[in-house]
């Protein structure tokens, strides 16, 4: 089946009593045993719940995985990705990834003897010479939140098979419909759902999705041990999203597309970083790798960060939130914002400074998001 299609069915069964054509929600924390471990398959929602599996199939599908696994956050899924080494791995991570997964590496993680490094992906030369036989794990974001890198994931995956490391690819960004990392190399694809899978910003989640049957088990045991599951509703309101990703996804990079021409043409636009404007650094690997290029356009504006604070006022339809992939535009200052845990000096490297602004297009009318950045500029 094409993504459209595997989008409104996967994971999508009859109900057996009734014929319903929907999932049910199944709100229970647990089932009752005939005698004592003899059940029909589910014992306690931790470890397993059938509105949930319903989700996960349908998450595994969406990734052309043969498993998948739902977490009550993107940054639950990425702890129990990390949680698959021992101490004293190395770990290769992309220098420009989310805020929150940079924290939860360098302020939590580290101290149970993981050594991350931060290393500039977009040059796989240099991920090459950092690897080292203790390299257990090679973290990609691709494109990266909120320098929009991209990052060939073949080359990645050529270099974690010669090291012998596992390569995790974060594809929120790109969502399963312009982007399968697994079939390019990867071993555990991440999302963190409460993006573009989510869709309408009401939710939190978080998804991995992998094919090796010992990933998917050390995985499973992982989350049922350590119970970072989201609630049944949850579940099926994700897998209810589900349904409309593709459409959403061409709107999106409608969107994107036509504000990066926008600002790129803008004198009062320093920069654009947009993956799908033929200026992007990596623009031939993006047309490479990728189907589309979402929505997520980031730029410097050509002014003080008063000036930045003033546009941000003056915008009607572009909310000034953390987040992103929602129906809904919206924009941050990831400097003061989605990034402010990243450490000063790497924040500088990266260039996230006072007059970055990141935007993450909805699906809006064209016409109205780019006649508001111009109302605004
Ligand atoms: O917020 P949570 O669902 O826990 O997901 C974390 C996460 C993981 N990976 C990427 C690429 C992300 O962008 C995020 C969350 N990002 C934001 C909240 C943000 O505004 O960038």
């Amino acid at each position: 089946m094409k993504p459209f299609t595997t989008c409104v069915h996967a994971g999508a069964h009859v109900e057996p009593t009734t014929g319903a054509i929907m999932q049910p929600i199944f709100a229970t924390s647990t089932y009752v045993q005939e005698e004592p471990a003899k059940h029909k398959g589910f014992d306690y929602s931790r470890a397993d719940n059938p509105t949930r599996q319903a989700y996960e199939e349908a998450l595994a599908a969406m990734e052309g995985a043969r498993h998948g696994l739902s977490f009550a956050s993107g940054l639950a899924a990425v702890q129990a990705a990390v949680q698959l080494l021992e101490p004293g791995a190395r770990i290769l991570v992309c220098d420009d990834v989310y805020g929150g997964t940079g924290r939860l590496f360098r302020r939590l993680f580290a101290k149970y003897n993981l050594d991350f490094q931060f290393v500039d992906m977009a040059d796989p030369a240099a991920v090459k010479a950092a690897a080292t036989p203790a390299t257990k794990l090679v973290w990609v974001e691709t494109p990266t939140n909120p320098m929009m890198k991209v990052i060939d994931i073949r080359a990645m995956a050529q270099v974690a098979k010669q090291t012998g490391a596992l390569l995790v690819v974060d594809n929120t960004f790109a969502s399963p419909i312009f982007q399968t990392p697994l079939a390019l190399g990867a071993d555990i694809v991440l999302h963190s759902t409460t993006k573009y899978i989510g869709g309408h910003s009401d939710l939190i989640g978080g998804a991995l999705m992998m094919s090796r049957q010992d990933l998917f088990e050390q995985l499973k045991f992982v989350q049922f041990a350590a119970g970072s599951v989201p609630s049944p509703f949850d579940a099926y309101l994700m897998h209810r999203s589900l349904k409309t990703l593709g459409v959403r996804m061409m709107q999106h990079h409608k969107n994107g597309m036509a504000v990066a021409e926008f600002l790129a043409s803008h004198k009062r636009v320093k920069r654009v970083m947009f993956p799908g404007l033929k200026s992007h650094p990596q623009h031939a690997i993006a047309a490479e790798q990728m189907l589309g290029f979402s929505g997520m356009v980031s730029f410097d504006l050509d002014g003080t960060y008063d000036d930045v604070v003033k546009f941000l006022k003056k915008l009607k339809v572009f909310a000034l939130a953390e987040s992103l992939g929602g129906v809904e535009s919206l924009v941050n200052h990831p400097e003061k914002m989605t990034h402010a845990s990243v450490p000063e000096e790497m924040r500088k490297k990266l260039g996230i400074g006072p007059s970055l602004i990141r935007l993450s297009c909805g699906i809006e009318d064209t016409d109205d998001l780019v006649a508001d950045l111009k109302q605004a500029l």
